[in-house]
């Protein structure tokens, strides 16, 4: 029993040290985005951040939304979670809330000022 309880804590040492904030970046129609969460993913709340830059010029004034989903399986049903973000010094927040650990897709979504609509695909892991 008291190894078990070892073993659990090593695990759970494991798992926090191998979490590491979202940092990416990437470039889309010309424009130079970032993504950054605030921590370590966790199921539950987390806050990303959101750059976006245009031949090296902050862009302030796009809308920014993100989609959070992961797909059917068995015995699971479809989950998703969308946020828009909101400008805090200079950069986009969302709150996206991760109801269950595993492979999450993502749509990041940017509405620019010419009112052209932007999207990325990926996946983070949680
Ligand atoms: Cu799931």
């Amino acid at each position: 029993m008291k190894l078990l309880k070892i073993f659990s804590i090593i695990a759970l040492l494991i798992g926090v040290l191998n979490a590491q904030p979202i940092d990416l970046t990437g470039s889309k129609n010309g424009y130079d985005i970032t993504l950054k969460s605030e921590k370590s993913l966790v199921v539950g709340d987390n806050y990303f951040y959101v750059t976006l830059a245009k031949d090296g010029q902050a862009v302030t004034d796009a809308k920014v939304k993100a989609k959070f989903f992961m797909p059917e399986m068995p015995g699971m049903p479809y989950m998703e979670y969308e946020g828009k973000a909101q400008l805090v010094d200079g950069k986009y927040k969302l709150l996206i809330n991760l109801s269950m650990s595993g492979t999450w897709q993502y749509h990041l979504m940017f509405k620019t000022a010419d009112g052209k609509v932007h999207k990325i695909r990926s996946s983070v892991n949680l």
